[in-house]
């Protein structure tokens, strides 16, 4: 895949930007970077918060796979980040199932899978990553960055040549060969316990985890039933 990057030094998001390009035919690859977010978003109408120092940036993707498969992307992208991370710096970055990066119980970044699709077949998706690195955290989450973790800031310009190689190479190996090796990663990553809460709007259910499905959907053990959650249904929390 061949990036086509451009910098910002301030947009309300970098999805919502992305999203303008990719409805007037942008090429797969196109990457905005912007420097500080006045209105960065999280999944389900929450805001995330990026001021300058973090990484907060937008992929377009145009894989060749139907809707149901979206939440493979999501999963492929935070397994990559997190090994990315972990060798380059020697953080230990686990992944929560779907979108989140975690440090010891701190969330150190998320991702935002927003698409269009025509029939059942995506026609672009836009994966939105947001990384601390050396801003200012929010105060009222527990969170975490690159730098409070290695006592040191780090050139945000060796974040993005690092993670975007990496997201390249796995994108690419995910397209020839299938979901499997992210599965097999995904095992080694994740920081989900057996059992979860898991949150919908309506109510917390207890769960057991079962595992990852071929299509990215977390299967589940609820109420005495198998369901195969998607990233947009359910919030989970750690119990
Ligand atoms: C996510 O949502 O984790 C996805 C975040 C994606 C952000 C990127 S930045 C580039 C691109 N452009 C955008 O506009 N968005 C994407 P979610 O799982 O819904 O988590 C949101 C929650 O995380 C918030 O409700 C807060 O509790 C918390 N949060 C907000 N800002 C944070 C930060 N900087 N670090 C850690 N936690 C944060």
């Amino acid at each position: 895949m061949i990036y086509h990057i451009e910098y910002f030094e301030r947009l309300s998001s970098t999805n919502e930007y992305l999203k303008q390009l990719a409805e007037s035919g942008a090429a797969e690859g196109t990457v905005i970077i912007a420097k500080e977010q006045t209105a960065g978003k999280g999944r389900l109408g929450r805001s995330w918060v990026s001021p300058p120092g973090g990484a907060w940036f937008s992929i377009l993707l145009k894989p060749p796979i139907s809707v149901e498969q979206a939440g493979c992307v999501s999963v492929l992208i935070a397994v990559s980040l997190a090994r990315a991370l972990h060798e380059r710096w020697g953080v230990p970055v686990g992944v929560k199932w779907p979108n989140d990066l975690y440090i010891r119980a701190r969330k150190l970044g998320g991702i935002l899978i927003e698409l269009s699709s025509c029939a059942s077949r995506i026609d672009w998706l836009i994966a939105g990553i947001g990384i601390n690195v050396n801003n200012d955290l929010p105060q009222d989450v527990p969170a975490t960055s690159l730098a409070r973790e290695l006592g040191r800031e780090i050139a945000l310009a060796e974040l993005f040549e690092v993670t975007l190689e990496a997201l390249a190479r796995d994108y690419e190996r995910f397209l020839t060969e299938g979901f499997e090796f992210v599965r097999r990663e995904w095992h080694r990553f994740s920081v989900l316990p057996k059992r979860v809460g898991v949150l919908t709007d309506a109510e917390r259910r207890e769960a057991e985890v079962l595992g990852l499905a071929a299509s990215g959907k977390l299967i589940v053990r609820m109420g005495g039933s198998t369901r195969e959650l998607t990233a947009e249904e359910v919030t989970l929390c750690l119990p």
